[in-house]
């Protein structure tokens, strides 16, 4: 068999430009995050071939006991990093994992209480144009206007007032500490399930700088890719009480075979996690959040919730008269990747909004650090007083190749589950 550049120069191109765009632009993106040598090399490895359907030691097709070793790994270290009795480790994404979820829990046509997408949460947390809004009867809550937190009184009387089947805690553009136990008792008193979605703060709690939500959560559900640092994929664990349901939701509820390449990725990316190399990672996560997001307030950025106690930060554009989408488009042409973000009752619509939201998980793990932060604030900062200069942008934009130069992308430490 020839190499990828030989067989197929258009798409090896793609995969080189790409791999150039990561290492010379500034990635902020509050999801996203650089894998190491040792995920890509699991999720490049021939378990792509196996059909796996079924759970181990208990599947559909012949010749599974590799597949089984990687996907025993995996959910044994999952459930060592978040200290629970179960783990389902073949949702293909964070998507399906809360899908399972919600039928493990719940039928179609139940209430689930979820948080707003407008207001920080996710589309499958109940939004209207996605199947969780559509199958399920989908109440939505948010957080407060004078402060950005999350409205519990809200959530609470909403719970008391639609008696949902299941209430979802968990965010995807949210910069505080979610309050479990508070979420837990709502559930408990309306008879409602909980499930929380700790997708985005993932990396966090396994390093134990986010109070977890094993003990309150009926179910937890997550992604691999985004703080957790590991390929791209879902999981959910559960309580012993729900395994059982939880398998079959997700196989043969929801999904047919596993992607055994990326559950093998998922276990090494577990195993990178139980590591204290990745402890310390989390920490200059949350620490080079907090610089940035400091850096921003003092040059006059409004921060929604005023600043941060995780890895990204929600920045409210409304005072200076910008959206995020000329914001999003400007610090782009300064090689300074960010996402259009809705920020709490924004009047802008969702592909224009008033904010940006940024992220340190990236930039954390390619080295960066505080003095860094700092540097990109400024910048951020320079860009965003005359978003429309192309000349501006191309100040910083030779300011970011350089930093980004003394940055190489490098394999870390190797994991040591
Ligand atoms: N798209 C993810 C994010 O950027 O937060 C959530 O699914």
């Amino acid at each position: 068999m020839s190499g990828l550049r030989e067989q197929d120069p258009a798409l090896f191109d793609a995969i080189q430009d790409e791999r150039r765009r990561q290492l010379t632009t500034l990635e902020l993106i509050a999801s996203e995050n650089f894998v190491s040598d040792a995920v890509l090399e699991a999720m490049g490895s021939v378990m792509t071939n196996k059909y796996a359907e079924g759970l181990p030691r208990k599947r559909y097709y012949g010749g599974c006991e590799f597949v089984d070793v990687a996907e025993e790994l995996a959910r044994d270290r999952a459930k060592r990093l978040f200290a629970c009795d179960h783990a389902n480790v073949q949702a293909h994404s964070g998507a399906s994992a809360n899908l399972a979820a919600y039928l493990a829990l719940s039928r179609p046509g139940d209430v689930l209480l979820g948080m707003s997408l407008a207001h920080g949460g996710h589309l499958t947390h109940g939004h209207a144009v996605s199947v969780t809004g559509q199958l399920w009867r989908s109440v939505q809550y948010g957080v407060r206007a004078d402060d950005g937190r999350i409205d519990h009184d809200q959530v609470e009387s909403l719970a008391r007032e639609h008696r949902p089947r299941i209430i979802v805690a968990g965010a995807s553009a949210y910069p505080r500490v979610i309050d479990f136990p508070r979420f837990a008792a709502i559930a408990r008193e309306v008879g409602a399930a909980l499930v929380v979605d700790m997708a985005h703060i993932a990396g966090l709690v396994a390093a134990g700088l986010h109070p977890s939500p094993v003990r309150h959560a009926d179910l937890v559900t997550s992604t691999t890719h985004k703080t957790l640092r590991g390929p791209r994929g879902g999981f959910v664990l559960a309580t012993a009480a729900h395994a059982e349901k939880l398998d079959k939701s997700v196989f043969p509820g929801l999904q047919g075979g596993p992607l055994m390449h990326v559950i093998a990725a998922k276990a090494v990316c577990f195993g990178e996690a139980l590591s204290d190399g990745f402890r310390a990672y989390q920490r200059r996560v949350v620490e080079n959040a907090r610089t940035l997001a400091a850096g921003l307030a003092g040059r006059g950025f409004d921060l929604v919730s005023g600043g941060t106690d995780n890895h990204l930060m929600l920045v409210d554009l409304r005072k200076r008269g910008l959206t995020g989408k000329l914001a999003e488009e400007a610090l782009h042409r300064a090689r300074i990747t960010v996402n259009k973000n809705a920020v709490p009752d924004d009047p802008q619509k969702p592909w224009v909004t008033s904010g940006i939201r940024i992220g340190t998980p990236a930039l954390t793990t390619r080295g960066f650090g505080t003095r860094e932060m700092d540097l990109i604030a400024g910048w951020i900062a320079r860009v965003l007083e005359r978003p429309e200069d192309a000349g501006a942008a191309a100040a910083v934009e030779r300011e970011v190749l350089e930093l980004c130069a003394g940055f190489p992308l490098v394999a870390r430490e190797p994991a040591t589950p």
